[in-house]
């Protein structure tokens, strides 16, 4: 197995990921800034153009960072990380989604469409992005006042969802274009997921 990665939130999902489940396995260095992932050859690994990308060993290649975790999962059941019941796997199923769309997705855009990072391959809209800085933190309070209900962000089992949602939350921190809310449980939240060795991972 081999991962196709960069220095990204997206790539850091399926580390902490691995680390969770202490797997690991080769890693090919993408250079995300200079466009090799736009190009035909990486193309044909992942024609999303985008990293995180699992190469397997006969020669299958899966992109999409849940998609990879889920396939990890099935392979490594153990820590079970997507919920071991009906109920439980919708409900991180739901908490992974919203971490994703509602908070993940936004402080992408309000980056992506503030500084233009990519701008050598799309369109960046700076109003589109503010609007996106603005929604970020107020989409945070639906996940602050499910944290004061439970431990985890889908219960009282760390899952996937509070990967995507922590990591999320760092790279907001990191890129500084979204202003972040003090919310109390979110931070008691932030604080224990992150001390997790796993976030240590690279
Ligand atoms: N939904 C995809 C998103 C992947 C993604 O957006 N990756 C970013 C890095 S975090 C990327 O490859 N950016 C390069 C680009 O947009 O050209 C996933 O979960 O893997």
């Amino acid at each position: 197995m081999k991962l196709h990665e960069s220095p990204s939130p997206n790539a850091r999902r399926v580390h902490v990921f691995m680390a969770e489940k202490d797997i690991d396995c080769e890693r090919v260095s993408v250079d995300i800034r200079g466009g090799e992932n736009i190009r035909a050859e990486y193309l044909a690994k992942n024609p999303a153009g985008r990293v995180p990308v699992l190469e397997l060993d006969d020669g299958t290649f899966l992109g999409e960072s849940v998609a990879i975790c889920r396939y990890l999962e099935g392979v490594y059941p153990e820590p079970n990380l997507f919920g071991d019941s009906p109920l439980a796997a919708a409900q991180i199923e739901m908490w992974q989604r919203r971490a994703e769309l509602n908070f993940m997705a936004e402080v992408a855009g309000a980056f992506r469409n503030i500084t233009g990072f990519f701008k050598d391959r799309e369109t960046c809209v700076e109003e589109w992005g503010r609007v996106c800085a603005e929604r970020a933190p107020k989409n945070l309070i639906m996940f602050d006042d499910q944290l004061a209900q439970s431990e985890y962000i889908a219960g009282d089992q760390f899952s996937i969802a509070d990967i995507t949602l922590a990591i999320a939350v760092d790279f907001a921190r990191q890129v500084k274009v979204v202003a972040l809310p003090d919310l109390a449980n979110l931070d008691r939240w932030h604080n224990l997921v992150t001390s997790r060795p796993s976030f240590s991972a690279t």
